[in-house]
């Protein structure tokens, strides 16, 4: 069978391409010690030992000025669904998910995670302006998935 000089050329360079990934992924697990991370790995919030239950949403003041909110997303809902810090407030947010893959976007901020089921996504911002600042789900979860919505509320001028 004749083949194109041009077509056996991105053949063979296709699988030198998957040769190479390959190694790469291999590399980086033996040698290197990258790992998905386990359930022993997650980010536990501080509060969530005490009364407050890891799989419920809530928020806890840690101190003046710093928070730690447990967001739980499900289908089609962010709990909390409204926080409400002072102005110059540090948050830290533990995403989870009871149900499936679901996205946390806050406009206006560099938070930008996803929700993924057994997994706990962990980020920390400082909210320096007042204003309202929504939150979406950024990735397609079903019909009910542009309802998904709430905001951080900056308090203060
Ligand atoms: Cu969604």
């Amino acid at each position: 069978m004749h083949t194109h000089p041009l077509e056996r050329f991105w053949i063979y360079l296709s699988a030198g391409l998957l040769v190479v990934f390959a190694f790469a992924v291999a590399f980086s697990s033996l040698v290197l010690g990258i790992e998905i991370p386990g359930i022993e790995d997650q980010a536990v919030p501080a509060a969530a030992a005490g009364e407050y239950p890891p799989n419920q949403g809530w928020i806890r003041e840690l101190a003046p000025g710093r928070y730690e909110v447990n967001m739980m997303t499900r289908v089609w809902t962010f709990d909390p669904g409204e926080i409400r810090v002072p102005r110059g407030s540090t948050v830290t947010f533990y995403l989870h998910s009871a149900d499936l893959l679901h996205g946390f976007r806050i406009q206006g901020t560099t938070v930008s995670l996803m929700a993924i089921p057994g997994q706990v996504g962990k980020v920390t911002y400082t909210f320096t302006t007042p204003g309202e600042y929504p939150f979406v789900c950024h990735e397609y979860c079903g019909v009910g998935h542009h309802l998904m919505s709430g905001r951080v509320i900056v308090e203060g001028n």
